[in-house]
């Protein structure tokens, strides 16, 4: 409510969306790093050396977010129904990342437990687990944060580009040139020749930032209240499939089987 309440979009602005544990750590760099190449290039003052992506890019959706006057970039989870209007009405673009549900829930469910207070009761896997099944979790149902972008790509591709991280793994390199052409920077000739495309992919690695000093052992504070995090929490395994060393086949099926029910029709899938 408050981001509808005061949001305002830029014409210029990119807007990086995500339900949260898709992969937005990573699509906040990405998108960071391609919007300031040639500020920064390979210069020891990126603030992606110095900073989480979290500090960098901020998130609109709490009350106390500000916004960097010389970088079009921020950030929501909010559901593609629920965005501020003028995000919706506005010429800005969107770029959104999504994942498989099984490692998005395993995922949250080890997020969750670093954000407790540490005398709290544990969370069993398998109360997450229900709790994701029924759509019970921050910002709604995955499938219906999923399928909102993904209609709206569809519809408006010029203007929402969705990607999936299992896809972003895969072939960064295609990835950051696509995004960067979609945000109205491409990457020139001469860019191309000198690396550049490259040098975003490896800046933005998991490897990369999750080995920096200050993903290692630095503290990030939410806009959300008072909770504090170690900022390492924002980089766990950083895998594709790491589900498998969590759920068995049945638990597992049955996330596929509402994956597929959900997007039935909608030419989506994992
Ligand atoms: P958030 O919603 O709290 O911001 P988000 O960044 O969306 O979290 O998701 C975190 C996941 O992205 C973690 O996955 P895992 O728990 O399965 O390991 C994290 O490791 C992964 N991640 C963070 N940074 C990167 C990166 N640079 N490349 C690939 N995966 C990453």
């Amino acid at each position: 409510m408050s981001a509808q309440e005061h949001f305002i979009a830029q014409l210029t602005d990119i807007i990086a969306c995500s339900h949260p544990k898709s992969g937005t750590t990573w699509l906040k760099a990405l998108c960071f790093a391609i919007l300031t190449r040639k500020r920064f290039s390979e210069s020891p003052t990126n603030p992606l050396l110095t900073e989480l992506p979290h500090d960098i890019v901020p998130l609109i959706d709490h009350l106390a977010y500000k916004r960097d006057p010389d970088l079009p970039l921020v950030a929501t989870h909010i559901p593609y129904t629920s965005l501020p209007k003028s995000i919706i009405e506005s010429k800005c673009k969107i770029v959104y990342i999504c994942r498989d549900p099984k490692d998005l829930l395993i995922s949250l469910w080890h997020f969750s437990g670093k954000m407790r207070d540490t005398s709290a009761e544990a969370f069993p896997l398998e109360e997450a687990y229900e709790k994701f099944c029924e759509g019970v979790v921050p910002y709604g149902p995955y499938w219906d944060h999923v399928l909102g972008y993904w209609k709206a790509s569809l519809q408006f591709p010029e203007r929402v580009l969705f990607i999936k991280y299992e896809d972003l793994q895969n072939d960064t390199f295609s990835y950051v040139k696509r995004m960067a052409e979609f945000m109205g920077c491409p990457f020139s000739m001469e860019e191309e020749r000198q690396g550049l495309v490259q040098k975003v992919v490896d800046l933005c690695t998991f490897e990369f930032l999750s080995n920096l000093e200050v993903n290692k052992s630095k503290k990030h504070t939410s806009a959300a209240g008072p909770f504090r995090i170690e900022n390492n929490a924002f980089f766990r395994k950083g895998k594709v499939g790491d589900w498998k060393n969590y759920l068995t086949a049945e638990t597992a099926a049955r996330i596929d089987q509402i994956t597929e029910q959900k997007f039935s029709e909608s030419g989506l899938a994992f």
